[in-house]
């Protein structure tokens, strides 16, 4: 049994209930119990956390160097294009993270092409919604038992 620890940053809170034809109606809740669920049939156990604030994001991270986490996932939201400070906090507690993002990012503007994030991830899910946050468990699992 491993610890997970999935990260959702800002706004993901309002999924399910604004711009459904971006990111879905799914509300983050769901996805949250469908990870959790998915953790458990394969033997893990996923710990939930969202933030609208960059620095409460940095402060779990840094808690999961200590907490007994062996894996994020993680969906920074927007702060994935633009903070070097959630990129250092990965890169300082050295744990092995997957990036996941509900929309195709590289199908939208420019900017959010470029991540501050995924080169140093053990790979990254995009475009794929809500199971996309199933499929990072799964490959989590993957991941863990290599
Ligand atoms: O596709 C993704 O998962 C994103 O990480 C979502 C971010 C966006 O800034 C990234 O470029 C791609 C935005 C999350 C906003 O979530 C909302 C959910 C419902 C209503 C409004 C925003």
């Amino acid at each position: 049994m491993s610890r997970l620890l999935l990260i959702n940053g800002p706004n993901l809170n309002l999924l399910g209930s604004r711009e459904p034809q971006i990111y879905g109606d799914t509300p983050l809740t769901r996805i949250e119990a469908a990870a959790a669920s998915e953790a458990a049939q394969l033997g893990h156990q996923l710990d939930c956390f969202q933030s609208n604030h960059e620095g409460e994001l940095v402060e779990r991270i840094q808690a999961a160097a200590a907490d007994g986490t062996a894996l994020i996932l993680i969906n920074a939201g927007a702060y994935t294009h633009t903070s070097v400070a959630l990129r250092d906090a990965l890169s300082a507690v050295a744990l092995p993270f997957i990036e996941v993002h509900l929309s195709n990012v590289y199908a939208r503007e420019t900017f959010r092409h470029r991540s501050l994030l995924s080169d140093l991830a053990a790979g990254v899910i995009v475009g794929f919604g809500p199971l996309g946050y199933r499929l990072a468990v799964i490959a989590a699992h993957q991941q863990l038992s290599a």
